[in-house]
C-alpha cells in the first residue's frame, strides 16, 4: 500500500538517527500507542528519533484512516510485509492475545525490536515460547519489552524507589482492585474480549494482568502461590457485527453466543518474602470506570496509589510519632520526580495517555544504550504463570496454588 504523507518523525533531533516503529492492530491500544510514538520525540531528548514508518490492520479502510489521523506513513494489511519492510526497526504489537506468540516470534527472527501488549500471550506456553525468542534475540542486540504501562505512572515509579529505598522496610501487605464495569449490561455484545480463543482470559487476562505485574514491581518480588474464585456472570450474550473493537458497542446481528471467559476474578496471594496479597478484578463493579488501586503496609510504613488520582501518592511514615503520624499527599508533578522534568511546571497534571510516552521513551533509552528494558519477557512470562495459576486455583474451588519462580 502507498505512503499516504511523510512520516511523523516524532518531534526535531533529526540528526540522531531514525528508529522505524512499525505497528500491528490499531485500535484502542494502537491509538494509545500512537500518541506515545508521536509524543515522545517531542517532549524527551532522546538518543534516536521514533519515526512513525507504518502500521497494520486487516481492514483496509480502517487502518488507511488511522493511518492518518495518528500519523503513521504507510499502512499495510499484512503484518507479515509490515515486518519485512526495511524502514520498520520495531515492531509494536497492539493486536488480542491470540496473535501476539506468532508475530513476535516472526518479528524477533526478522532482527526486529518487539514491544508486544498484555498479557504477553494468552498461555504460559506461549508465553514460554516468546520469552525463550526474546532471550535469543537479545544475544543479536534486539531488545523485547511488555506493555504494562501503569508502571510508567510517575506516581508508581516514584512508589517503587521509595520501597527500593527500604522506607516501608520489610512488607507485609499489598491490597489491590482493578475495576470497571463496562460490562454490567447483558445486551453488552459478545465482543473478542469475551472469547477466550482471543483474549485468553477476561478481567483476569486483561485488569488481573495489570495488577499482578505492578504489584510485583512495586514489592520487588514475585508472587509465589494463589487462592482465587472467578466467575461468569452473564453467561449467554448478543452476537456482535463481524469487525468490532473490544470495548465499543456494535451492530448486533441476532442470536446469542456464549461468554468463554471470567467477568471478574478475585484471589489472595503469598509474596516470596512471606508478605500477603489480595487482588481484585472485575468488569462488573457499577461505577467503577477505569479503577486500580494498589496500597502497600511495611513494618515502617505505608503507600497507596489510585489511578483516578494518578498525579498522587499517598504516604504514611510509621516511624513518626504518633501525635503526628498519618497518610499524607504527594503531589507528584515535581521536575524531580520521575519523568517529569520534560513535562510542565510543578502541579500540572498528567494523564493515561502519558504512560505510553514513557513507556516509548524508556524502550528508545535502552534500545539505543543495548541495555535490556524492563518489563522484559521473562517479566511477562512470570505474570502468565500467576494468572495460569489463579485459573487452576479456581477450578479447584480455591485450592492454594504453588506458582514456579
Ligand atoms: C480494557 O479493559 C482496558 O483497556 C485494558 O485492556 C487496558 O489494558 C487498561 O489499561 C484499560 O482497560
Amino acid at each position: 500500500m502507498g505512503q499516504p504523507h511523510e512520516p511523523d518523525e516524532a518531534g526535531t533531533g533529526s540528526g540522531k538517527p531514525a528508529l522505524g516503529v512499525g505497528m500491528v492492530g490499531y485500535a484502542f491500544m494502537g491509538a494509545a500507542h500512537s500518541q506515545g510514538w508521536r509524543t515522545v520525540g517531542r517532549v524527551f531528548d532522546l538518543p534516536r528519533r521514533p519515526v512513525l514508518a507504518a502500521v497494520c490492520g486487516r481492514d483496509e479502510q480502517a487502518v488507511r484512516a488511522m493511518a492518518d489521523r495518528h500519523g503513521w506513513a504507510a499502512a499495510e494489511t499484512d503484518w507479515r510485509a509490515l515486518i519485512a519492510r526495511d524502514d520498520v526497526d520495531l515492531v509494536d504489537i497492539c493486536t488480542p492475545g491470540d496473535s501476539h506468540a506468532e508475530i513476535a516470534v516472526a518479528a524477533l527472527a526478522a532482527g526486529k525490536h518487539v514491544l508486544c501488549e498484555k498479557p504477553l500471550a494468552n498461555t504460559v506456553e506461549e508465553a514460554e515460547t516468546m520469552a525463550a525468542a526474546a532471550a535469543e534475540a537479545r544475544e543479536r542486540g534486539q531488545m523485547s519489552m511488555v506493555g504494562f504501562n501503569y508502571r510508567r505512572v510517575p506516581a508508581t515509579s516514584l512508589a517503587r524507589s521509595m520501597v527500593a529505598e527500604g522506607r516501608l522496610g520489610t512488607l507485609r501487605h499489598v491490597r489491590v482492585t482493578y475495576l470497571q464495569d463496562w460490562l454490567v449490561d447483558p445486551q453488552f455484545p459478545l465482543t473478542w474480549r469475551l472469547r477466550k480463543e482471543y483474549a485468553g482470559s477476561g478481567a483476569l487476562g486483561d485488569l488481573g494482568a495489570h495488577i499482578v505485574d505492578l504489584a510485583q514491581y512495586l514489592a520487588g518480588e514475585p508472587l509465589v502461590g494463589v487462592s482465587a474464585l472467578t466467575e461468569t456472570f452473564v453467561r449467554q450474550r448478543p452476537l456482535p457485527a463481524a469487525a468490532s473493537s473490544g470495548l465499543a458497542a456494535v451492530t448486533e446481528t441476532g442470536g446469542v453466543g456464549t461468554v468463554t471467559v471470567d467477568d471478574a476474578a478475585l484471589f489472595t496471594a503469598r509474596f516470596a518474602s512471606g508478605a500477603l496479597a489480595s487482588f481484585e478484578a472485575s468488569r462488573f463493579a457499577t461505577g467503577r470506570k477505569n479503577s486500580l488501586r494498589i496500597e502497600l503496609n511495611g513494618e515502617h510504613g505505608s503507600l497507596a496509589f489510585d489511578l483516578e488520582r494518578l498525579n498522587e501518592l499517598s504516604y504514611h511514615d510509621h516511624t513518626e510519632p504518633g501525635t503526628h503520624a498519618g497518610f499524607r499527599r504527594i503531589l507528584v508533578t515535581e521536575p524531580e520526580h520521575p519523568y517529569l522534568d520534560a513535562w510542565w511546571p510543578p502541579g500540572h497534571g498528567l494523564g493515561y495517555e502519558h504512560t505510553f510516552v514513557h513507556q516509548a521513551r524508556d524502550l528508545v533509552h535502552a534500545i539505543a544504550a543495548g541495555r535490556p528494558p524492563a518489563p522484559s519477557f521473562a517479566d511477562g512470562l512470570q505474570v502468565q504463570r500467576v494468572l495460569a495459576a489463579v485459573e487452576e486455583s479456581a477450578e479447584k474451588n480455591s485450592v492454594y496454588t504453588p506458582i514456579a519462580v
